[in-house]
């Protein structure tokens, strides 16, 4: 079936209700913490209190002999069972073609701690209390060495050296686009606008923490891993065949219901490993739940770029060419996929929604005495569309040109498009996103509402972003050549059950997303079923075939797609049965909202008596067709989808406190084809929150002396709150995906990728007539204030 046809089935783009909030709205829902298995044990970590430091040596005797401690684990026991560090996922080539520095991650730190909350050892005992009161007595003899936080300390020359792999902590120097060509369109242009960002870092807080539990079954000689994770089958394929050794088969990883994870539950962790390892060693379960203060410092943190941009116009404000250096920060340790985040995710999106000819994009990546830094809601191409929509914004200012109509002069226009930084973009109308925008934001009303603002002595600013985001990932062999050392196709199975209910099974993993819903609207509307009567199973590598989860929004355009294909593969199969039945040719038989019929004839099988043939084949042609009715497909993308839209933000600002209020934000997106737009709303309201709050409120910071994380809880990071927000204003534009079954481009990071330049470039037009120029995020009300006194002096 076509993405046309499949558009206008019964339930896609209805807005059906979730199928999965009465659990999660009435407390029934089940999180790894809400698990408890006979004799279950409890681990707590201990974990280095040093950004850097020699472990000279770590003594257990006192923890040991502590009541209900039943065992007590370091880097040497580690060492000594010869489980492997932990693999990333991702091969970087440095431009002279050595491949990126890749310095052992142990699952419990061996000879040297090199960030604050770096796991050093695993006590476990029979109660958390007594775990935790045992991690005190664990003697480390830890000698402190310098520490290096920044980027910009990282590359000084002398620099302390986070791993001796690494001597000058350069991880990568990768680079993107035709140099030459990018430097003769400078030497030839009108005028040049120069811009140096800070993306500030971020740690993600999902309302769940990270939990875990390790079992093993001595009977059977099977591990069980319950862990609150995006993508179990890829968390045991990288802990089997990379870390411990174990075949596949002896491995069952169960994500059970799972609250966030925005990108910091993708990556296999040492405290999954760790538990899975010593549950085997104890012989019982072992479970352990982050606490909060534990999540800031051991998840793996989000963006954390420094960077200079140069765009290169003509006369009129065509772009010609766009120079980028980032530096880019991965942690202290390369976590799962970090390395491909300041690179594949983030260079190749720089060319926007733009027709600029020429694009160069050199990155330095760098080790420092942080927590890994990896993927976070967008990866990569917040950061892109960040430098890129302010850069853009700053050039209407340079040239005397309005927000939108230096976009309308560079928009692309004619599609598919191939950009300069490797991607084709399919589809995609850039000047309706705009056009819609301008009208919901009522920006022709904008004049007015800043002579009120002037009145009551505040500033009223207005910012555009239109971003582009690559999501829906990707094409396993383009993936492959880019350096992926892993696929990034999906699997569905779709199980019919004799009385023509359903159960899918799909390697997508939903932790907030809606999939129960949305992939039942999906399979329901292909087969003239209701929502209902379609189930959805997801998260355990025991029922699913196969999976490679979900992230960068890839679940309904790449998962959904793999349960499309199921599907075809049925609908092949029950044709065959209803054309037996109807005494027909197979070619004969058409199938819509439920009903088989013969062409030219009165004569119909419902599905439900098809589904009831093929499992009571009394009167079922057996030489020819097995009976049953159960199909898998696996399904690979031919391309990545481009959601893309226009935000239009406005802020008032008072300038005696230098607090920003958000007072309109207006988002007009294209997803293609939408299956809920209720969910879809829901999606972007999330990314939003998130976006806005990277702008104006988070910030994750390290003291540059000590290594010492300063924002270490929600008393010091300020995560974002429904009243700092106003109603936001949606709206869409759809122009289906061309190379997906469905249509869909993916929803999931939009808002948090479109946001946080909207923002920013609201505030620095309402500073402007103070002579205020440029702000990095978050504008907490200090840094505008400081900005504001800075200008006025
Ligand atoms: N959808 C739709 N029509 C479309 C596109 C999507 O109806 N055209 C629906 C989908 O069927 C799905 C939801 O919208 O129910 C999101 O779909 P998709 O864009 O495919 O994204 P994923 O399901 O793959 O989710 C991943 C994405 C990412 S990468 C992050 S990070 C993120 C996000 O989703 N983390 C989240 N949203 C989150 N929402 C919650 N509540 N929690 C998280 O951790």
């Amino acid at each position: 079936m076509g993405a046309t046809d499949f558009a206008k089935l019964p339930h896609i783009g209805e807005s059906v209700r979730r199928k999965e909030d009465y659990r999660f709205l009435t407390g029934a829902g089940q999180y790894t913490d809400d698990i408890a298995l006979a004799g279950t044990t409890y681990a707590v970590f201990v974990r280095s209190p040093h950004a850097h430091a020699r472990i000279n040596g770590v003594d257990k005797s006192a923890a040991l002999a502590a009541p209900g401690v039943i065992g007590v684990f370091d880097g040497a026991d580690v060492a000594a069972d010869k489980i492997a560090g932990l693999p990333c996922g991702w091969l970087i080539t440095s431009t002279d073609g050595t491949p990126m520095k890749e310095p052992a991650h142990p699952i419990l730190a061996q000879g040297k701690a090199r960030y604050v909350g770096d796991h050093v050892a695993m006590v476990v005992a029979e109660t958390l209390e007594q775990a935790r009161n045992a991690a005190e007595l664990v003697n480390v003899d830890y000698e402190p060495l310098p520490a290096v936080v920044d980027v910009r300390d990282a590359q000084q020359a002398g620099a302390s050296a986070v791993h001796t792999e690494a001597p000058d902590n350069h991880c990568y120097k990768w680079a993107i686009g035709d140099k030459s060509q990018v430097d003769a369109a400078f030497a030839n242009a009108a005028h040049v606008t120069r811009l140096d960002l800070t993306n500030n870092r971020l740690v993600p807080n999902a309302m769940e923490p990270r939990a875990a539990i390790g079992h093993y079954n001595r009977a059977t000689d099977e591990y069980t891993l319950y862990v609150a994770n995006q993508n179990p089958h890829v968390e045991r394929l990288l802990m089997t065949a990379f870390v411990m050794g174990l075949p596949e088969h002896k491995v069952r990883v169960i994500a059970p219901d799972v609250g966030g994870g925005f990108g910091s539950k993708i990556y296999l962790y040492a405290e999954d490993v760790c538990l899975t390892w010593a549950s085997k060693k104890l012989n019982r379960p072992i479970k352990w739940t982050c606490e909060r203060a534990e999540a800031f410092l051991c998840d793996a943190h989000g963006r954390d770029h420094v960077s200079h941009a140069e765009l290169a116009m003509d006369q009129d404000g065509k772009f010609l060419a766009l120079k980028v250096h980032t530096d880019a920060n991965l942690g202290a340790y390369l976590s799962t996929f970090a390395s491909a985040v300041p690179t594949i995710l983030y260079a190749t999106l720089l060319a926007g929604q733009y027709t600029t000819p020429q694009v160069y994009v050199e990155v330095d990546a760098w080790f420092t005495n942080t927590a890994p830094v990896d993927a976070y809601r967008g990866a990569g191409r917040p950061e892109a569309t960040y430098l890129l929509e302010r850069i853009v914004t700053r050039a209407a200012w340079d040239m005397g040109l309005s927000q939108d109509e230096i976009r309308r002069r560079n928009f692309i226009t004619q599609f598919p498009y191939q950009t300069p930084v490797a991607l084709q973009y399919d589809t995609g109308d850039y000047p309706a996103c705009l056009e819609q925008a301008n009208q919901l934001a009522d920006v022709a009303g904008f004049p007015a509402r800043q002579a009120a603002s002037k009145a009551r002595g505040l500033l009223r600013g207005i910012g555009y972003s239109s971003y582009i985001e690559a999501c829906g990932l990707a094409p396993s062999n383009i993936a492959g050549a880019l350096g992926a050392r892993a696929g990034l196709f999906e699997c569905g199975e779709v199980r019919v059950h004799p009385t023509g209910s359903v159960t899918v099974f799909t390697g997508s993993h939903s932790h907030g997303q809606g999939h129960e819903t949305t992939f039942a609207q999906v399979v329901a509307s292909r087969l003239g079923l209701t929502p209902d009567q379609v189930d959805i199973v997801h998260g355990d590598t025991g029922r699913v075939p196969f999976g490679m989860g979900t992230y960068g929004s890839r679940s309904i355009s790449v998962g959904g797609a793999a349960i499309m294909r199921a599907l075809d593969k049925i609908e092949a199969k029950a044709k065959k049965i209803a054309a037996h039945l109807m005494e027909a040719s197979d070619a004969d038989v058409d199938f819509t909202n439920g009903e088989f019929t013969v062409k030219g004839t009165d004569k119909k099988v419902t599905f439900g008596q098809v589904a009831l043939t093929a499992y009571v084949p009394h009167n079922y042609p057996l030489d020819k067709l097995e009976p049953g009715l159960n199909e898998t497909a696996f399904y690979d993308p031919t391309n990545f989808t481009y959601p893309a839209g226009t935000y239009i933000c406005e802020v008032e600002i008072d300038p005696e406190t230098g607090v920003v209020r958000v007072d309109r934000f207006t988002a007009v997106d294209d997803f293609g084809t939408i299956i809920n737009p209720m969910i879809v709303e829901g999606q972007v309201h999330g990314g939003l929150v998130q976006g806005i709050g990277q702008a104006l409120l988070e910030n994750c910071v390290y003291d540059r002396e000590t290594g010492q994380l300063v924002t270490g809880s929600f008393m010091d990071y300020t995560m974002p709150r429904a009243d700092d927000f106003p109603e936001f204003k949606l709206g869409h534009v759809c122009t289906p995906c061309t190379t997906n079954p469905l249509g869909t481009k993916g929803c999931g990071e939009a808002g948090a990728i479109g946001s946080p330049p909207a923002v920013i470039n609201a505030v620095l037009d309402a500073l402007a007539p103070l002579g205020v120029k440029d702000l990095d995020m978050p504008a907490s009300p200090h840094r505008v204030w400081e900005a504001i006194q800075a200008a006025r002096s």
